[in-house]
């Protein structure tokens, strides 16, 4: 069983609020065809989530955030999810609408639910779920990032590996001359970022990828916009793209 992250930076255009990249979401869809082994796939909040958890100021840590903002963020994910949803019955790839609602209790994934995800996936659906704004307890509400639902479903169900297609080809030691990082082994680089998510962005998902790393699992950064290095990822391919190395 394989991980998939599509991240919001390329299902959506992040200049733009609301703005999905719906022939991107296509490409990826006709590419994940291609791949004949159970998955689950995650997607981001690009500029639908992250639009609105900027406008209302809702971030990672359980707070009272404003009532209305966390309505507004988790109907937004939905939207965004709808339109991945629907690109994949398109292309027949039977996927399996899963909001983190389903599995999450507070800030902890419950082991019974994350268990059946894999059981769904093993029955030839695809199990679809995301980054969303969720109830946390005691009136208190927080974001969940996808990044975080990827360590979180790693812990659990051990895939056999985890890929996060972004919009750059992956880490770069040098960011203006994008000299590109093929392999970390339990190294965990330093850079610097100017633009962050509520979530955290790149440092997010390189600090989530380096955790999935120590659990043994391969983790590979690939450019969304090349959906097939995807593929190649999976099928042992000559890939392109940065693998944070777990065995
Ligand atoms: O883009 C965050 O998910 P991410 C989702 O995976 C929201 O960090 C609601 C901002």
């Amino acid at each position: 069983m394989i991980l998939i992250k599509l991240g919001g930076s390329i299902i959506t255009n992040k200049e733009k609020p609301l703005s999905p990249r719906k022939k991107t979401i296509e490409n990826l869809a006709k590419s994940i065809r291609k791949i004949n082994e159970p998955m689950i796939i995650v997607h981001g909040g690009g500029s639908y989530g992250h639009y609105w958890s900027v406008k209302y100021d809702m971030h990672t840590k359980p707070r009272k955030y404003n009532q209305k903002g966390v309505s507004i963020i988790k109907n937004s994910m939905i939207d965004l999810n709808k339109i991945i949803l629907d690109s994949f019955v398109k292309n027949r790839l039977n996927p399996y609408c899963l909001p983190p609602t389903d599995f999450m209790g507070g800030n902890k994934p419950i082991l019974k639910k994350v268990k059946e995800i894999e059981k769904i996936s093993k029955a030839n659906f695809i199990p679809v779920t995301f980054g969303d704004a969720l109830w946390y307890g005691q009136g208190k509400t927080y974001i969940l990032s996808g990044d975080k639902i990827m360590t979180h479903l790693s812990k659990i169900l051990k895939p056999r590996l985890c890929i996060f297609a972004l919009k750059e080809d992956g880490l770069y030691s040098d960011l203006k001359s994008k000299k590109l990082i093929y392999e970390l082994k339990n190294e965990k680089p330093t850079f610097s970022e100017t633009k962050m998510d509520v979530t955290g962005g790149m440092t997010r998902k390189v600090e989530e990828a380096s955790n999935i790393s120590k659990m043994g699992i391969n983790v590979f950064f690939v450019n969304g916009n090349k959906p097939d290095r995807i593929v190649k990822a999976i099928k042992n391919k000559k890939f392109e793209g940065t693998l944070f190395r777990g065995k």
